[in-house]
This record gives structure tokens, C-alpha cells and sequence, in this order.
């Protein structure tokens, strides 16, 4: 009988949202997993602690390694050592609202380290598929259905920066040959996602307000349009596009409409309030140019991988609302994982 060796993927950003998710993924198919993560003052792995393997380990097939996007020759030197199969780039400053107000590092960061890593790519010679974390920001301005031959119009640093690699990974895919693709991905969410985004501070503030530990939530705007899918079947487009015959840019998305308004509604109802008691309006929320409506039309992901998502929104809403009172009950644990639960 002959071996076969496991391979190798490196996700930047393992310690986010997705990059958790993807880490379980790839893992559960026999992966070796390089995560790239960032040097804190404070623990930063909350997300993957339940995965985490002690290197005296027999056999670990989970390893971190320090790293930084904005660091061009620490990258080199990792991929380098790792010889990947493939490269996930999670990684982003990736906060719309944030970007506003630190343009340049978004710039750096989201933009830049995409470059970083592909010429580590280049200059070593690798033969690696590459995945781009793209975003449904790029769209911005133009109006609904968003597909991949809609025209781009980003509204933030944010997409700005997230356009530029989107092109610089289509770029070197044409100039060079590389399996590189591009994930166009539309807002997703669980009980996983980043304090400040506002699904999730939504479903937070709903489980305090439940308990009686908080009794008003301040919001920006709330007509904007998005289209949330669940994260955990996004991370499976992304493996699926590296695990196509040619490389390409897909639409991940639900093809379905909610405003803020909905997914506060969502919300609140599945615990037997009226949103409206509890919701103000807070200017510091605004974005100076909004992004007023994403709706992603999947089918050439739908066609091509054989990827259709099956959480929509209202079950989204309940699905973290439920994980957000589980952690409040369990003393304020931030992230209680709800996949079981679905
Ligand atoms: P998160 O904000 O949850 O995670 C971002 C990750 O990037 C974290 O691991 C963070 O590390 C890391 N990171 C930030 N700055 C740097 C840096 N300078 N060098 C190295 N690592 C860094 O994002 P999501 O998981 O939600 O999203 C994953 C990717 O997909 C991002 O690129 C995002 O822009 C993009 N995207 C997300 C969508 C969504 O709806 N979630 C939709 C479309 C695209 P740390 O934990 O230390 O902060
Ligand atoms: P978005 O997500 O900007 O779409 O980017 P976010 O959840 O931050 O905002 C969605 C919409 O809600 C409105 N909004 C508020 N947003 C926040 N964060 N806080 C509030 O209090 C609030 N009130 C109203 C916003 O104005 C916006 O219209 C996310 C990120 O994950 C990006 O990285 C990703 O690329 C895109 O989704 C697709």
C-alpha cells in the first residue's frame, strides 16, 4: 500500500471568523494546517483555542506560526519552509467602518499584503493554488443583482483596497500562470463574527436586553440592504475553488434580501421583543459614503462547484441569538460554537 502525504494549507487570518472555520474544515478532510497569526499583547486565538494542538504532540497537524501581512520577507522565509498546496489570505483589516478612519493601514494591510504574499509566491517558485478573500464591498455603488461581470464601485477604503487585490490576484493568474482565485464573498455571519459588525452586535445586545443586563442598543443605518449567509458553508466554496479544474472568480451569496431594520426585527422577535422599545439612532454609526444594497446572485458557484447555501437569514438570526444567550448563560464566554445546534 503507498502513503499518501496530507496537504498543506496555509490560512492567513486563522484566528477570524472564516479562518477558524476553515482551519475545522480542512482539518476534518486530514489537512496539515499553517496558521499565520499575529503577535498580541492579549491572547487573540479565542476562536481556534478548541482545535489548538501542543507541538509535543505525536503527529500534530495544526501549526501557528507568527506572521504578518505587512511583513513582505517573513513571508518569503514561511513559505518557503511550509512548500503549501494551498494558500487561503483571510487575512484584512476588515472593518468598512474602521477603514474610514485608518485608510492607509486598510490600504497597507487589505490591499498591500495580498502582493506580499503572491510575489513569496513567485519569487520561490511555488507551485500552490491561491485563494483571495474578495468581497462583495467591490460592487458598492452599483445596484443589485451583484454578479461577477458587474461592474466594481467601492464606497470605503475597505473595497478600495480589497479591488486592488482582487485585480493583482487576477493579474498574476494571467501574467504567470498561478491557480489563483478570487472568492467574491457577500456578508456572512455566525456566532463567531467580529463584536462590531451588525449582525452580531445585534444578537449580542438582544441576549443582554433578554437578561436585563442592558436596555438600549445605539445604531447607524438602518435601510441598508444585505444578503447574510451562515460563514461555515462559505469556508466550503472557498476549499471548493481551490479543489476546481481551472482557477476563477466566484459569487458566494444567498440571492436574498434584509434590511439592518429586518435582522434587528429577526432578532428581537425570536425573544419576544419589539426591536423599536430598544433601538436609538447614534450618528458615530454612519459611514461617509454607505454601501445602500448587496444582493448576490451564486449561480456560476452554483454551476461550477456545486455550491448552494442552505441557512438564510432568519434562521441566522436565530441561530446566533440562541449562541449569544448559551454564552451569556455560560458567564460571558464570547464565542459558544452553534453548529450543533443547527
Ligand atoms: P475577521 O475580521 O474576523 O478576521 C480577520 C483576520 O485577519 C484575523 O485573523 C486578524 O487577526 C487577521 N489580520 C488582521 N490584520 C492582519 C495583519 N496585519 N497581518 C496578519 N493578519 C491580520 O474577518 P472574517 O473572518 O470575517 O473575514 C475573512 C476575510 O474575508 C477578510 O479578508 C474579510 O475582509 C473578507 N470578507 C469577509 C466577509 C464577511 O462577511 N465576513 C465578506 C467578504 C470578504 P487578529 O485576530 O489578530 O485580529
Ligand atoms: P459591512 O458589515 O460593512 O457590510 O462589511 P457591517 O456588519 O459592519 O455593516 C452592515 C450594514 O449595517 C449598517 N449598520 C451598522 N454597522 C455596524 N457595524 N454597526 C452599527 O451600529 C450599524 N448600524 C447600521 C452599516 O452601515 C452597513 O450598511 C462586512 C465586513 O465583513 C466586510 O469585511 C465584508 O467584506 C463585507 O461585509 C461583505
Amino acid at each position: 500500500m503507498t502513503e499518501t502525504t496530507a496537504k498543506k494549507a496555509i490560512i492567513t487570518g486563522i484566528t477570524g471568523q472564516d479562518g477558524s472555520y476553515l482551519a475545522e474544515l480542512l482539518l476534518g478532510k486530514g489537512y496539515e494546517v499553517h496558521g499565520l497569526i499575529r503577535r498580541s499583547s492579549t491572547f487573540n486565538t479565542d476562536r481556534i483555542d478548541h482545535i489548538y494542538q501542543d507541538p509535543h504532540t505525536p503527529h500534530p497537524n495544526l501549526f501557528l506560526h507568527y506572521s504578518d501581512l505587512s511583513d513582505g520577507s517573513r513571508l518569503v522565509t514561511l513559505l518557503n519552509e511550509i512548500q503549501p498546496d494551498e494558500v487561503y489570505n483571510l487575512a484584512a483589516q476588515s472593518h468598512v467602518r474602521v477603514s474610514f478612519d485608518e485608510p492607509e493601514y486598510t490600504g497597507d494591510v487589505t490591499g498591500l499584503g495580498t502582493i506580499r504574499l503572491l510575489e513569496a509566491i513567485r519569487a520561490i517558485g511555488l507551485q500552490t493554488r491561491f485563494y483571495q478573500a474578495s468581497s462583495s464591498e467591490m460592487f458598492g455603488a452599483t445596484p443589485p443583482p451583484q454578479n461577477e461581470g458587474t461592474p466594481f464601485y467601492p464606497r470605503s477604503p475597505y473595497g478600495v483596497a480589497k479591488l486592488y487585490s482582487y485585480w493583482i490576484t487576477r493579474n498574476y493568474r494571467e501574467a504567470y500562470g498561478l491557480f489563483a482565485s478570487n472568492g467574491i464573498l457577500f456578508n456572512h455571519e455566525s456566532p463567531r463574527r467580529g463584536d462590531t459588525f451588525v449582525t452580531r452586535k445585534i444578537t449580542r445586545a438582544v441576549a443582554r436586553i433578554a437578561a436585563g443586563e442592558q436596555t438600549e442598543l445605539y445604531m447607524g443605518n438602518l435601510d441598508s440592504v444585505r444578503d447574510w449567509g451562515y460563514a461555515p458553508e462559505y469556508v466550503e466554496a472557498m476549499w471548493r475553488m481551490l479543489q476546481h479544474d481551472t482557477p476563477g472568480d466566484f459569487v458566494v451569496a444567498t440571492n436574498t434580501a434584509y434590511t439592518v431594520k429586518d435582522f434587528l426585527q429577526l432578532s428581537f422577535e425570536h425573544v419576544g421583543l419589539d426591536w423599536e422599545k430598544y433601538v436609538k439612532f447614534d450618528e458615530r454609526y454612519l459611514r461617509p459614503t454607505e454601501v445602500d444594497s448587496l444582493i448576490g446572485d451564486y449561480s456560476k458557484a452554483e454551476r461550477e462547484l456545486g455550491w448552494t447555501p442552505t441557512i438564510l437569514t432568519p434562521r441566522l438570526a436565530q441561530i446566533m441569538v440562541d449562541s449569544d444567550i448559551k454564552a451569556l448563560e455560560l458567564g460571558g464566554s464570547r464565542h459558544v460554537d452553534a453548529v450543533q445546534t443547527v
